[in-house]
């Protein structure tokens, strides 16, 4: 099989879910860079890779598919390699559920509306928009309370072995953790912080830290 090709960023989260997915499998790939926030903004020839204009994007043997849900279920079902989506339906429904509050929550209240609002804009000498984080902070324990719900005393958040849950949530919360009051509600959750610690030992995570 050809060498696929992974455009995006190492700051952007799904770039790097895709990423973490693309170890997890040992697929080896090419990184092509795409830095969908610089000032001229996507190219023209990007968008017909992505034609929303964000990244990742994908491309494998001719075939082109964007959406990190898409790719990453592609990869997994492609490539041989350690299987990242259970088989038995409810653990399967589980990390399908977890998957979308990332989609859904985690992602626009733990990363746009604290890391972005908090720690992003200071460092631009931006003020946050008090709104954004008063509905963030009003959301982020319950994000917490669910995924540690899930978890219980499970080592991976969809059972016994590391899903796409895993490769979803963690590059959101690693973003979350740089705000302190973030590392201080996550410090209290004691199953997550030794899931963080399991997380944070792999070499797919340690690998795809983006340059800070
Ligand atoms: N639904 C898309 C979301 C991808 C996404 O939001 N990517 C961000 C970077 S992490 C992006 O491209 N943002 C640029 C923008 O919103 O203009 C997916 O699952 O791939």
């Amino acid at each position: 099989m050809g060498k696929p090709r992974l455009f995006g960023a190492d700051y952007s989260v799904y770039v790097r879910i895709s990423r973490l997915c693309l170890h997890e499998k040992g697929v080896d790939y090419d990184l092509i860079p795409i830095d969908i926030f610089a000032p001229e903004g996507a190219s023209a020839d990007y968008l017909e890779h992505q034609p929303f204009g964000k990244i990742p994007s994908f491309e494998h043997n001719g075939f082109r598919l964007y959406e990190t849900g898409a790719i990453t279920r592609y990869v997994d079902d492609a490539f041989p390699g350690p299987v990242l989506q259970p088989v038995e339906p409810k653990a399967r429904a589980r990390m399908n559920q977890i998957v979308s509050i990332a989609d859904g929550y985690i992602y626009p209240h733990l990363v746009w509306g604290l890391y972005v609002e908090l720690v992003s804009k200071a460092a631009e000498g931006e003020p946050p928009d008090e709104n954004r984080v008063a509905l963030a902070w009003a959301k982020a324990p319950v994000c917490l309370d669910v995924l540690a719900d899930f978890l219980g005393d499970s080592p991976w958040l969809a059972g016994d072995h590391i899903t796409l849950a895993d490769l979803y949530v963690a590059p959101m919360l690693d973003y979350f953790l740089l705000a302190p009051e973030g590392r201080e509600m996550f410090s209290a959750k004691t199953n997550l912080v030794e899931w963080w610690d399991r997380m944070n030992a792999c070499e797919s995570f340690q690998i795809t830290r983006r340059s800070r």
